[in-house]
Order: structure tokens, then sequence, then C-alpha cells
């Protein structure tokens, strides 16, 4: 049959599979330092360009370079960099708890430390994130104690939450860390909303949308946009670019467009792209996306360009759908060893501590982990009691759910 007239239906392709040999040729890496910095009230029509490139802060040679760089102190960095590193830890001593059975689900963060690390020490107190999963550093990063963390993973009889959340779906009003949604992407026009309710009262709170690649698909998203730009809302929206929404790799949610961050230039939002595993490069974006914020110029879109390096969850297996080594050749390297390599360039770290603090943190988060069990394990111990089911939703119980507290007896 002639080919003339017959349509064809596209479903795009990650460049390699399982067995083949890992290739980021594609993403293009533009030099550190290569992107300039425009002012906070730049017209979103001059910096078009900024939503195709990548701003980069640490070179190949572990130095700080160009208008992005120079905000932090060295106490600054050494405090980012334990951070990550705290982060790290947790997560493989969490992920390990699962596998012994101690915890139904964990989430980890492996090779995205920077991205929520970074960002945090760009809010001030009583700005609220709306996260996804995979941003723990926002918490870790403003000192929430790791412990009341752990107890939630456990859903033990300590767990603020009082099992009434997956683990990992933390929340906590005092550190700006919105309540997790399983349903993807409902965050996103939470935190548009809020960000507009704290300016209709005139306060002078900001707010953080966090969405992955893959979840920008759900219309959520877009319709977030467009209450965002429509209205100015004082809002950062963040798109994490790991490169896979679990099996599906991150092209099927960009479709034809180039890049995330260029979804917002038909809403005219300020959009730029920024190397997620560089700490200095993405609290320098967050700084300027917050400063917008506060000033009433509206929001700003801002894609982190990163990779999950870990499975999507301890559910997955991710050598079903992707080469083994793609982590290795990911092309912005790994953040905790570009800070580690720049402190040791600036002559302020050096291998030695680097492996002393390593020892530190783990002795750190051991001895929270010991603390958290003594409060009960998925399957061992203390419990959130039975009576919490009833409570905590309505002011007044209702009725029904009196009587059905009554015959549980609680
Ligand atoms: C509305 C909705 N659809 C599907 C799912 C199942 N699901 C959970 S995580 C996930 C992948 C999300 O990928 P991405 O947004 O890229 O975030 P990442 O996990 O990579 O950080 C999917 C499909 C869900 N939880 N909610
Ligand atoms: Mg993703």
């Amino acid at each position: 049959m002639a080919d003339a007239g017959m349509l064809r239906f596209h479903v795009p392709e990650p460049e390699v599979r399982p067995g083949g040999t890992p290739d980021f040729s594609n993403v293009t890496i533009p030099k550190a330092g290569s992107v300039p910095r425009p002012e906070i009230d730049v017209d979103p029509r001059t910096i078009r360009d900024m939503a195709f490139s990548i701003i980069r802060v640490l070179n190949r040679a572990g130095e700080a370079v160009g208008p992005w760089s120079g905000l932090l102190t060295e106490e600054e960095l050494l405090e980012g960099l334990r951070n990550m590193m705290r982060l790290r830890t947790f997560d493989a001593r969490m992920q390990m708890a699962q596998r012994q059975g101690k915890t139904s689900f964990y989430m980890q963060h492996l090779g995205e430390e920077a991205v929520s690390c970074a960002f945090r020490k760009a809010l001030k107190p009583g700005d609220m994130n709306f996260p996804t999963y995979r941003q723990a550093g926002l918490l870790i990063a403003d000192g929430y104690p790791m412990v009341t963390m752990m107890n939630q993973i456990y859903s033990n009889e300590a767990d603020p939450l009082k099992g009434r959340q997956l683990p990992i779906m933390y929340s906590s009003k005092e550190h700006g860390f919105f309540s997790i949604s399983g349903n993807l992407a409902t965050q996103y026009i939470q935190a548009v909303g809020w960000a507009m309710a704290s300016a209709i009262s005139n306060d002078s709170r900001i707010a953080a949308a966090w969405i992955g690649d893959g979840s920008t698909a759900e219309s959520d998203f877009h319709a977030a946009l467009v209450f965002a730009s429509t209205y100015k809302a004082p809002v950062i929206l963040n798109v994490v670019n790991n490169q896979w929404a679990i099996s599906t790799f991150q092209g099927i949610a960009r479709g034809g467009s180039g890049t995330f961050a260029a979804r917002g230039l038909g809403f005219g939002i300020p959009a730029l792209r920024v190397d997620g595993n560089d700490y200095l490069a993405v609290h320098a974006v967050a700084k300027w996306a917050a400063e917008r914020a506060r000033k009433n110029l509206g929001p700003t879109l801002v894609e982190y360009v990163t990779y999950r390096v870990g499975a999507h969850s301890s559910s997955d297996d991710p050598s079903a759908y992707r080469p083994k080594a793609e982590s290795d050749a990911w092309p912005l390297g790994d953040p905790i060893i570009r800070l580690k390599n720049h402190l040791i360039h600036r002559g302020v770290w050096s291998e030695d501590r680097h492996i002393q603090a390593e020892a530190e943190i783990l002795e750190t988060v051991i001895a929270a982990q010991k603390e958290a069990e003594s409060h009960g394990t998925l399957h061992a111990g203390g419990k959130p009691s039975t009576r919490d089911m009833f409570e905590g939703v309505y002011a007044e119980m209702p009725p029904h759910l009196r009587r059905q507290r009554q015959q549980a007896g609680v």
C-alpha cells in the first residue's frame, strides 16, 4: 500500500535501553559561568534563551566562576556539604531499614541532594514549600530532627502524623513543609493558591511549588501556570527534571517543547534552567527567583537538570528499563563530590576531613535511628493509638464516627 496519506502515531523513545551503552551526548552543557545573570526585574521576553541553557557555577576544576557565583560564605558552603551528606546517609540507612522490613516503603534522593538542600537556604522562615516526596533536603537543611522523620517512616508511637500518611510523606508547618500528597501535581496549584492568599492578605511570605518532570504532564501543572502568571503570584515554580518518571523517560512528558523550562515561556513567566547538581548554582537561582517573588515581580519557573541515580522507590527496579551504568555517564556529576572538590580547591576542606565527617554523620544518623526504633517500627514496638484514627479531621466528631469509636472501645 502506498505510504501517502497514511497517518503515523509518534511515541518518543529513550536513546538507550538496558544492555546498551549510556549516551548523553544529546544533553548540551554550557560552560560554567557562561550564562549571564539578569536584573530581577528583567523583561521576560529578553531572556527567553535562558529556558534552553543551563546556569552553572562550578567548573570541572572545582572553581566557582561567573556572575551567579560568590553568594555564599565558606561556612555556608561547608554547612551545605554536611547537609547533603546527612541526607545521603539518612537515605542509605532508611533504604536498608525498608529492606529489613522496618518500614513498608522508602524513596531516596541519591544524586539530587543539591536541589532541595541548596534551595532551602534561599527561603526565609515562614515561606512555604509544597514539596513532592523527593525534597526531604528541605527539612534536613532547615534543622528538622531526623529522628522525627524516622518516626514518620516507621509509623510508630512518636510519628507526628500518627500513621495516617505513607512513609516519607512528612509534614511540618513550622519548617515550611506542606503535607505531601501522593496524588502527583496537586501541590502545584495549592502552592500558587497559597501564594495568592499571602499577597491578598498583604503578608510577606512566599511559596515554592515542586514537581517532577513526569508530573508536569498533569493538567494541574498547567492550570497552576495560568493562575501564577495572570495574578503574578509570589511563587517559585520548581520542576525537578531527574530524567525519569518511574520507568518513563522525560521525553514523554516533555513532548516537543524542547525543555521543561520552556513551558513557562507561553505564559510570559521568566524561565531558567540550572545545573541541579551544582549547589552554588541552585542556591543562586533560587535566591534570584525568591527576590522576584518578594518584590512583587511575580512567578519564576526553574528547571533543575539532574539525574535520579537511585531507583524510583523501594518498590522499583530500574535495571528493567535503563542501562545499569547510566548514572556514571551523567555529564553533570555528583553534587556532593563537586562541592567537596570546590571546598578542597579553596583550601577549607580535605579528603581526610571528608572521611572523618562521613564517619561522624553516620554515627549521628545511627543514633537517631536507635532512638526512633525505641518508639517502634512497622511490625514491632509502639504504634499510634487506634483512637488517633478518629481524631484530627473534624472539629466536632460526627455521630457515626463517635459510634464507631465507641464500638472499637477506644
Ligand atoms: C496523579 C498520579 N498519577 C500517577 C501516580 C503514580 N506515580 C507515582 S510517582 C510517579 C512518577 C513521577 O515522576 P516525576 O514526576 O518525574 O517525579 P520523580 O519520581 O522522578 O521525582 C508516578 C507515575 C501518582 N502517584 N499520582
Ligand atoms: Mg522524574
